[in-house]
Protein backbone atom coordinates (compact mmCIF):
# COMPACT_ATOMS: atom_id res chain seq x y z
CA UNK A 1 0.00 0.00 0.00
CA UNK A 2 2.13 3.10 -0.67
CA UNK A 3 1.11 5.81 1.96
CA UNK A 4 -1.65 8.99 0.62
CA UNK A 5 -1.67 10.78 3.38
CA UNK A 6 -4.20 8.29 5.18
CA UNK A 7 -3.83 5.18 7.37
CA UNK A 8 -5.90 2.10 6.23
CA UNK A 9 -7.51 -0.46 8.36
CA UNK A 10 -5.23 -3.48 7.59
CA UNK A 11 -3.04 -3.36 10.49
CA UNK A 12 -2.48 -1.50 13.67
CA UNK A 13 -0.25 1.64 14.15
CA UNK A 14 2.64 3.02 16.20
CA UNK A 15 2.47 5.98 18.21
CA UNK A 16 5.12 8.23 15.91
CA UNK A 17 3.12 6.61 12.63
CA UNK A 18 -0.44 7.93 14.23
CA UNK A 19 1.45 11.60 15.34
CA UNK A 20 2.82 11.88 11.56
CA UNK A 21 -0.67 10.53 10.40
CA UNK A 22 -2.42 13.99 11.98
CA UNK A 23 0.85 16.44 11.11
CA UNK A 24 -0.09 15.32 7.20
CA UNK A 25 -3.32 16.29 7.28
CA UNK A 26 -2.78 19.61 8.89
CA UNK A 27 -0.51 20.49 6.25
CA UNK A 28 -3.08 19.08 3.54
CA UNK A 29 -5.77 21.13 5.01
CA UNK A 30 -4.46 24.04 7.04
CA UNK A 31 -7.62 25.84 7.07
CA UNK A 32 -9.54 22.92 8.50
CA UNK A 33 -7.32 20.71 10.88
CA UNK A 34 -4.70 21.82 13.49
CA UNK A 35 -2.44 20.04 15.40
CA UNK A 36 -0.88 21.46 18.56
CA UNK A 37 2.00 19.73 21.04
CA UNK A 38 -0.05 19.15 24.63
CA UNK A 39 2.14 17.63 26.34
CA UNK A 40 4.68 14.77 27.40
CA UNK A 41 4.16 11.16 27.94
CA UNK A 42 7.09 9.82 30.95
CA UNK A 43 9.25 8.51 28.34
CA UNK A 44 8.98 11.91 26.11
CA UNK A 45 6.61 10.93 23.75
CA UNK A 46 5.03 14.12 22.48
CA UNK A 47 1.06 13.86 23.07
CA UNK A 48 -0.70 15.93 19.85
CA UNK A 49 -4.49 16.68 19.37
CA UNK A 50 -5.63 17.03 16.05
CA UNK A 51 -8.36 19.75 16.21
CA UNK A 52 -10.89 18.95 13.29
CA UNK A 53 -12.72 21.95 11.82
CA UNK A 54 -15.19 22.87 8.60
CA UNK A 55 -12.78 25.96 8.18
CA UNK A 56 -15.33 28.62 7.99
CA UNK A 57 -13.07 30.34 10.54
CA UNK A 58 -15.62 30.80 13.55
CA UNK A 59 -14.10 30.18 16.88
CA UNK A 60 -15.09 29.68 20.10
CA UNK A 61 -17.26 26.50 18.76
CA UNK A 62 -18.81 24.02 21.05
CA UNK A 63 -16.33 21.15 21.51
CA UNK A 64 -16.55 17.49 21.41
CA UNK A 65 -13.18 15.72 22.77
CA UNK A 66 -12.43 12.33 21.79
CA UNK A 67 -9.43 10.25 23.40
CA UNK A 68 -8.21 7.15 22.92
CA UNK A 69 -5.19 4.70 24.16
CA UNK A 70 -5.30 5.21 28.18
CA UNK A 71 -4.62 1.27 28.58
CA UNK A 72 -1.72 0.60 26.75
CA UNK A 73 -3.29 -2.94 25.60
CA UNK A 74 -6.44 -1.54 23.98
CA UNK A 75 -4.97 -1.51 20.52
CA UNK A 76 -8.87 -1.10 19.05
CA UNK A 77 -9.13 2.26 20.63
CA UNK A 78 -7.03 4.11 19.04
CA UNK A 79 -7.81 2.21 15.85
CA UNK A 80 -11.23 3.27 15.65
CA UNK A 81 -9.88 7.01 16.66
CA UNK A 82 -7.86 6.95 13.77
CA UNK A 83 -10.81 5.96 11.80
CA UNK A 84 -12.94 8.70 13.06
CA UNK A 85 -10.40 11.36 12.19
CA UNK A 86 -10.25 10.26 8.57
CA UNK A 87 -14.43 10.06 8.51
CA UNK A 88 -14.62 13.95 9.77
CA UNK A 89 -11.73 15.10 7.39
CA UNK A 90 -12.50 13.71 4.22
CA UNK A 91 -16.31 13.43 4.14
CA UNK A 92 -17.02 16.79 5.06
CA UNK A 93 -20.24 17.13 3.25
CA UNK A 94 -21.82 14.17 4.76
CA UNK A 95 -20.59 15.50 8.30
CA UNK A 96 -21.64 19.01 7.80
CA UNK A 97 -24.18 19.03 10.40
CA UNK A 98 -21.25 17.83 12.77
CA UNK A 99 -19.22 20.50 12.70
CA UNK A 100 -21.02 23.41 11.79
CA UNK A 101 -21.21 24.76 15.40
CA UNK A 102 -18.71 22.23 16.85
CA UNK A 103 -14.90 21.76 16.48
CA UNK A 104 -14.01 18.53 17.05
CA UNK A 105 -10.85 18.02 19.27
CA UNK A 106 -8.93 14.65 19.56
CA UNK A 107 -5.91 12.80 21.12
CA UNK A 108 -5.46 9.34 19.69
CA UNK A 109 -3.20 7.73 22.46
CA UNK A 110 -3.25 9.05 25.62
CA UNK A 111 -0.49 6.64 27.17
CA UNK A 112 1.83 6.22 24.53
CA UNK A 113 4.66 4.77 26.54
CA UNK A 114 2.52 2.05 27.59
CA UNK A 115 1.00 1.60 23.50
CA UNK A 116 4.84 1.13 22.85
CA UNK A 117 5.49 -1.03 25.40
CA UNK A 118 2.86 -3.53 24.35
CA UNK A 119 3.66 -3.55 20.91
CA UNK A 120 7.74 -5.10 21.88
CA UNK A 121 6.62 -8.48 22.40
CA UNK A 122 4.57 -10.83 22.66
CA UNK A 123 5.14 -10.75 26.77
CA UNK A 124 4.12 -7.24 26.91
CA UNK A 125 1.50 -7.51 24.68
CA UNK A 126 -1.24 -7.41 27.76
CA UNK A 127 0.58 -4.30 29.77
CA UNK A 128 -2.46 -1.84 30.61
CA UNK A 129 -0.75 1.35 32.67
CA UNK A 130 1.77 3.76 32.26
CA UNK A 131 5.53 3.10 32.01
CA UNK A 132 6.74 5.34 34.91
CA UNK A 133 8.63 3.25 37.90
CA UNK A 134 5.63 3.41 41.00
CA UNK A 135 8.01 1.10 43.72
CA UNK A 136 11.21 0.07 43.81
CA UNK A 137 10.09 -3.11 42.14
CA UNK A 138 6.82 -2.16 39.89
CA UNK A 139 5.97 0.28 37.24
CA UNK A 140 3.03 1.97 35.97
CA UNK A 141 -0.35 3.75 36.79
CA UNK A 142 -3.50 3.20 35.40
CA UNK A 143 -3.93 6.54 33.92
CA UNK A 144 -7.97 6.00 34.31
CA UNK A 145 -7.86 5.54 37.95
CA UNK A 146 -5.41 8.67 38.35
CA UNK A 147 -8.04 11.78 37.45
CA UNK A 148 -8.17 14.28 40.54
CA UNK A 149 -11.94 13.56 41.16
CA UNK A 150 -12.81 11.78 44.25
CA UNK A 151 -9.49 9.82 43.56
CA UNK A 152 -8.66 6.27 44.94
CA UNK A 153 -11.77 6.55 46.82
CA UNK A 154 -13.19 3.17 45.63
CA UNK A 155 -12.39 0.59 42.83
CA UNK A 156 -8.60 1.68 42.98
CA UNK A 157 -5.58 0.21 44.29
CA UNK A 158 -2.87 1.73 46.66
CA UNK A 159 -0.56 -1.43 45.54
CA UNK A 160 2.01 -0.01 42.85
CA UNK A 161 2.07 -3.54 41.40
CA UNK A 162 -1.59 -3.58 40.45
CA UNK A 163 -3.23 -3.10 37.48
CA UNK A 164 -5.42 -0.67 38.84
CA UNK A 165 -3.23 1.65 40.97
CA UNK A 166 -4.38 5.13 41.55
CA UNK A 167 -0.96 6.65 41.69
CA UNK A 168 0.74 8.48 44.42
CA UNK A 169 -1.24 11.12 44.05
CA UNK A 170 -3.85 12.62 42.25
CA UNK A 171 -2.71 13.77 38.22
CA UNK A 172 0.43 11.68 39.77
CA UNK A 173 1.26 10.42 35.86
CA UNK A 174 1.61 12.97 33.16
CA UNK A 175 -0.47 11.57 30.33
CA UNK A 176 -3.54 11.80 32.88
CA UNK A 177 -2.57 15.66 34.20
CA UNK A 178 -2.79 16.44 30.14
CA UNK A 179 -5.62 14.83 29.73
CA UNK A 180 -6.98 16.76 33.04
CA UNK A 181 -5.38 20.03 31.30
CA UNK A 182 -7.33 19.16 28.15
CA UNK A 183 -10.80 18.91 29.77
CA UNK A 184 -10.09 22.36 31.65
CA UNK A 185 -9.40 24.57 28.80
CA UNK A 186 -12.86 23.29 26.56
CA UNK A 187 -14.87 23.08 29.65
CA UNK A 188 -16.39 26.37 29.15
CA UNK A 189 -18.02 25.19 25.41
CA UNK A 190 -17.38 21.20 25.83
CA UNK A 191 -20.52 19.61 25.32
CA UNK A 192 -19.91 15.75 24.68
CA UNK A 193 -16.36 13.73 25.89
CA UNK A 194 -15.72 10.57 24.81
CA UNK A 195 -13.23 8.15 25.50
CA UNK A 196 -12.40 4.94 23.92
CA UNK A 197 -11.57 1.87 25.84
CA UNK A 198 -12.08 -2.05 25.08
CA UNK A 199 -13.94 -4.27 25.79
CA UNK A 200 -17.17 -4.28 26.29
CA UNK A 201 -19.67 -3.43 24.33
CA UNK A 202 -20.75 -0.79 26.69
CA UNK A 203 -21.64 2.52 26.39
CA UNK A 204 -20.69 3.87 29.85
CA UNK A 205 -21.79 7.38 31.89
CA UNK A 206 -21.21 8.78 35.14
CA UNK A 207 -20.60 8.21 37.62
CA UNK A 208 -17.67 5.61 38.24
CA UNK A 209 -16.84 6.94 41.77
CA UNK A 210 -20.26 6.06 43.45
CA UNK A 211 -23.53 4.00 42.54
CA UNK A 212 -25.18 7.20 42.49
CA UNK A 213 -26.81 8.86 39.49
CA UNK A 214 -26.71 11.79 37.64
CA UNK A 215 -29.52 14.24 38.11
CA UNK A 216 -29.13 14.15 34.12
CA UNK A 217 -29.12 10.34 34.05
CA UNK A 218 -32.46 10.75 31.21
CA UNK A 219 -29.91 12.87 29.00
CA UNK A 220 -27.01 10.52 28.86
CA UNK A 221 -28.83 7.77 28.11
CA UNK A 222 -30.63 8.95 25.47
CA UNK A 223 -27.63 10.62 23.80
CA UNK A 224 -26.31 6.76 24.32
CA UNK A 225 -29.27 5.17 22.97
CA UNK A 226 -29.25 6.47 19.66
CA UNK A 227 -25.26 5.07 19.73
CA UNK A 228 -27.06 1.84 20.62
CA UNK A 229 -29.66 2.16 17.80
CA UNK A 230 -27.35 3.07 14.65
CA UNK A 231 -25.14 0.45 15.84
CA UNK A 232 -27.96 -2.34 16.11
CA UNK A 233 -28.73 -1.74 13.02
CA UNK A 234 -25.89 -0.96 10.81
CA UNK A 235 -24.03 -4.32 12.40
CA UNK A 236 -26.26 -6.10 14.94
CA UNK A 237 -24.02 -5.73 17.85
CA UNK A 238 -25.96 -5.38 21.05
CA UNK A 239 -24.17 -2.60 23.45
CA UNK A 240 -24.62 -2.41 27.01
CA UNK A 241 -25.61 0.68 28.11
CA UNK A 242 -25.52 2.54 31.99
CA UNK A 243 -23.42 4.03 34.34
CA UNK A 244 -20.08 2.48 35.05
CA UNK A 245 -20.41 1.70 38.37
CA UNK A 246 -23.78 -0.09 38.02
CA UNK A 247 -22.90 -1.80 34.36
CA UNK A 248 -19.31 -2.67 35.41
CA UNK A 249 -18.37 -1.87 39.15
CA UNK A 250 -17.01 1.17 41.25
CA UNK A 251 -13.89 2.89 40.24
CA UNK A 252 -13.13 6.51 41.01
CA UNK A 253 -10.32 8.31 39.54
CA UNK A 254 -11.59 7.92 35.75
CA UNK A 255 -11.72 10.21 32.78
CA UNK A 256 -15.17 10.35 32.11
CA UNK A 257 -15.84 11.38 36.08
CA UNK A 258 -13.88 14.34 35.59
CA UNK A 259 -14.75 15.56 32.00
CA UNK A 260 -18.61 15.39 33.45
CA UNK A 261 -17.58 17.15 36.37
CA UNK A 262 -15.81 19.92 34.74
CA UNK A 263 -18.89 20.57 32.20
CA UNK A 264 -19.19 17.94 29.47
CA UNK A 265 -22.89 17.38 30.36
CA UNK A 266 -22.42 14.33 28.02
CA UNK A 267 -19.47 12.14 29.03
CA UNK A 268 -18.93 8.42 28.26
CA UNK A 269 -16.13 5.92 28.29
CA UNK A 270 -17.40 3.61 25.52
CA UNK A 271 -15.83 0.03 25.71
CA UNK A 272 -15.46 -1.07 22.14
CA UNK A 273 -16.64 -5.10 21.66
CA UNK A 274 -13.59 -7.63 22.70
CA UNK A 275 -11.46 -9.64 19.26
CA UNK A 276 -9.00 -12.26 20.24
CA UNK A 277 -8.93 -13.31 23.75
CA UNK A 278 -10.31 -9.78 24.50
CA UNK A 279 -7.81 -7.07 24.16
CA UNK A 280 -6.03 -8.31 21.22
CA UNK A 281 -8.74 -8.36 17.79
CA UNK A 282 -6.60 -9.22 14.82
CA UNK A 283 -5.72 -6.97 11.93
CA UNK A 284 -8.46 -8.54 9.98
CA UNK A 285 -10.96 -7.57 12.12
CA UNK A 286 -10.08 -3.58 12.48
CA UNK A 287 -12.22 -2.36 9.21
CA UNK A 288 -15.78 -3.59 10.53
CA UNK A 289 -14.67 -2.57 14.03
CA UNK A 290 -13.99 0.55 13.46
CA UNK A 291 -16.76 1.21 11.16
CA UNK A 292 -19.27 0.53 13.51
CA UNK A 293 -17.83 2.36 16.13
CA UNK A 294 -17.98 4.83 14.05
CA UNK A 295 -21.71 4.60 13.18
CA UNK A 296 -22.21 4.82 16.92
CA UNK A 297 -20.45 7.76 17.34
CA UNK A 298 -21.82 9.62 14.72
CA UNK A 299 -25.12 9.16 15.65
CA UNK A 300 -24.44 10.01 19.41
CA UNK A 301 -22.98 13.01 17.81
CA UNK A 302 -25.62 13.98 16.05
CA UNK A 303 -27.87 13.71 19.14
CA UNK A 304 -25.88 16.38 20.58
CA UNK A 305 -25.60 18.56 18.07
CA UNK A 306 -29.52 18.62 17.60
CA UNK A 307 -29.86 18.99 21.41
N1 LIG B 1 -12.53 -0.43 31.58
C1 LIG B 1 -12.68 0.78 32.34
C2 LIG B 1 -11.64 0.86 33.44
O1 LIG B 1 -10.96 1.86 33.50
C3 LIG B 1 -14.42 2.14 33.55
C4 LIG B 1 -14.06 0.85 32.89
C5 LIG B 1 -14.69 3.24 32.82
C6 LIG B 1 -14.50 2.21 34.91
C7 LIG B 1 -15.02 4.44 33.43
C8 LIG B 1 -14.84 3.39 35.53
C9 LIG B 1 -15.12 4.50 34.80
O2 LIG B 1 -11.55 -0.05 34.25
C10 LIG B 1 -11.42 -0.76 30.88
N2 LIG B 1 -11.51 -1.85 30.07
O3 LIG B 1 -10.40 -0.16 30.94
ZN1 LIG C 1 -9.37 0.62 29.29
Amino acid sequence: FPYNGRLGTERYYSHGEINQFIEDLAKEYPRRVFVKTVGKSYEKRLMKTVTITNGDGRRNKNVILVDGGFHAREWISPAAVVYLISQLVDNLEENADLLKDYDWVILPVVNPDGYEYTQLSADTRMWRKTRKPSSDSCIGTDPNRNFDFHWNEEGASENPCDNTYAGSKAFSEPEALVVGDLIHSYADRGKMYLTLHSYGPYILYPWGWSEDLPETVDDLHEVAKAGYDAILEATGTEYVIGSSTLVLYVAAGASDDYAFNAGFSISFTMELPPGGTGFDPPASDIDHMVKETWVGIAAMARKVVTK
